[in-house]
């Protein structure tokens, strides 16, 4: 059973808490135009509605909604481009029922969304003090994800003596830090592709087990380029089948929610792994 602490009027919210059995699938919504596997497909206000109600209805537990691409080598976007691409869409969806998420990096970004109907904050620089201001201000839990430099150089030489040890250490500070600033609860995201080489990220997949005691782990592993590398697939839209191995993969080692574009296939695959487990 995993459980995150949550704003009360969170839908299926139980006395401000969520608690799910086996791992939940979050269902990517990119809104942006360059985003690695997916830029430009939601580029109106209507595709992306449309969009976010086909992922919910294929069993999504969150949608995440994000107006910047941090895939490697990316340029910032100022933060007004940003709220123009996420608010029309957050604030079609607000009040049907669904739980969203916001992913990134900026605070006033976060807050503005929150306000629109956000429930969640998902930041892959890992939730700083600032953030944290925000969730908790918001009373609404965060995603810290794990990321060594910044987007645009990511790539260019990360350096670990220990993944798993420094991502687990970073990960269980960055915790402890926003849960005493009031932040009610939060997901630990390993960030796969942040920062790191194949090697990094299959020690850190390696090692979800170990993540997991430190709280609900997100695994992000969809379409990225580890997914490439080891399928031998090019084209990141044609990546679902090993995105989905990769997370099963996380899941039997305790992951409590993968990120996903293909929101249905997961959902799907994880229903037969469970079953068969159970069985
Ligand atoms: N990966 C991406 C974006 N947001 N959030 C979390 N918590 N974990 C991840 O691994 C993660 C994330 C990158 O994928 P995508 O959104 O498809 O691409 P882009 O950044 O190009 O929009």
């Amino acid at each position: 059973m995993h459980e995150l602490r949550v704003h009360p009027n969170t839908p299926g919210a139980n006395n401000g808490w969520l608690r799910w059995r086996g791992c939940a699938v979050m269902g990517v919504l990119n809104l942006t135009p360059d985003s690695f596997s997916d830029g430009g497909r939601h580029a109106t206000v209507q595709a992306a509605v449309s969009r976010a109600l086909e992922l919910w209805a294929a069993g999504a537990a969150w949608i995440d909604l994000g107006g910047e691409s941090t895939r490697p080598g990316a340029e910032p976007v100022a933060a007004e481009t940003e709220l123009d691409r996420v608010l029309p869409v957050l604030r079609e969806l607000a009040g049907r029922e669904m739980r969203l998420s916001i992913d990134t990096l900026k605070p006033e970004v976060a807050d503005a969304a929150l306000r629109a109907g956000a429930q969640l904050v998902n930041d892959v620089s890992g939730l700083g003090p600032a953030m944290q201001a925000v969730c908790a201000a918001h009373g609404v839990p965060g995603c810290i994800g794990h990321l060594q430099g910044e987007p645009r150089t990511m790539q260019r030489d990360p350096q670990y003596r220990d993944p798993l040890a420094e991502v687990a250490a970073f990960l269980r500070a960055r915790r402890d830090a926003a849960l005493a600033r009031g932040v009610p609860g939060v997901l630990l995201d390993p960030g796969l592709g942040f920062g790191k080489r194949l090697e990094h990220n299959l020690a850190l997949l390696r090692g979800v087990s170990t993540l997991a005691t430190l709280g609900p782990v997100l695994v992000g592993a969809s379409r990225k380029g580890m997914i490439g590398t080891l399928g031998g697939e090019s084209d990141p839209a044609r990546r679902d089948p090993g995105s989905v191995a990769a997370h099963l993969y996380a899941a039997r080692r305790g992951a409590a929610m993968v990120r996903a574009h293909d929101a249905a296939g997961h959902v799907q695959a994880l229903r037969v792994q469970a079953a068969l487990e159970d069985a």
